[in-house]
């Protein structure tokens, strides 16, 4: 399979893995590279909404590196959210290497923390993470020719919200 191939399952709605209705999502958006997460946030909504979720609601974080944290407050509830419950998180950030080694910090540690709240929660957290050594590496994955990470990270949530349920 080629890795331009959707990973997420094509099964038909309704009642498909790929159905949404009923289910709840939240998006945490990172405002680090603004210019390439808005594109990632337009393709998870776009995913959500032609499957039918019943509630999408976005927050935003500082970088990347606040992903895991915004993930778990969400993941448990409680404060603001006291009577939220989703049925999946995506997470959507862009790493952009550059010049820096803070680039290896950022990207490892947004993957392990987000993994990390999916596995203490039971509530799955869809990595939509670019980590990409260019800035044109992170456009051509954010809705340009290589597809957009984000629609695929809401698709991914949507199967895995329905996993052994
Ligand atoms: N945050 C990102 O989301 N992407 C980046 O490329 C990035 N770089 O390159 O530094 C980045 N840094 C900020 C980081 O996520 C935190 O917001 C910051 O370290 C404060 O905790």
């Amino acid at each position: 399979m080629s890795h331009e191939t959707p990973h997420w399952s094509s099964e038909a709605t309704p009642s498909g893995k790929n159905d949404a209705h009923g289910l709840t999502f939240a998006i945490i958006v990172a405002r680090f590279n603004s210019s390439i997460t808005s594109k990632l946030l337009e393709g998870a909504r776009d995913a959500l909404t032609k499957a039918g979720a019943a509630s999408i609601e976005v927050f935003e974080v500082p970088g990347a590196f606040e992903l895991p944290l915004a993930a778990k407050r969400l993941a448990l509830g409680g404060g603001q959210f006291v009577n939220r419950t989703y049925s999946a998180i995506i997470a959507l950030g862009a790493v952009i290497r550059g010049e820096t080694p803070h680039f290896d910090y950022v990207a490892g540690e947004a993957a392990r923390g987000l993994q990390q709240v999916a596995l203490d929660s039971l509530i799955p957290v869809a990595f939509g993470v670019l980590t990409t050594d260019t800035q044109e590496q992170a456009a051509a994955r954010a809705g340009g020719p290589h597809g957009n990470k984000g629609y695929d990270a809401a698709m991914t949530a949507i199967e895995m919200a329905r996993f052994g349920k």
